[in-house]
């Protein structure tokens, strides 16, 4: 199952590359208030369910999301 969302995210983010942003990208967009392409704990506030799973989402724990974490959020 683990292996099945890795390729789902890859593919995702593969395909967020060549089309228009959906969804998520937007929030990340909205989200990254200074746009240094990730988002603080700081940034995350604004925003109760990223804050919710910040730690969970931030899988090398940077202490930040960058936009292939944040890309979890969407798959709930
Ligand atoms: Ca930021
Ligand atoms: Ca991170």
């Amino acid at each position: 199952m683990k292996k099945l969302i890795t390729a789902a995210v890859f593919a995702f983010a593969s395909t967020t590359a060549m089309a228009q942003p959906v969804g998520g990208t937007d929030l990340f967009a909205l989200l990254d208030a200074d746009t240094n392409q990730v988002i603080s704990a700081e940034e995350a506030k604004v925003h109760e369910p990223v804050l919710a799973q910040f730690d969970i989402l931030d899988v090398n724990k940077d202490g930040q999301l960058s936009a292939d974490e944040f890309s979890l959020l969407a798959k709930g």
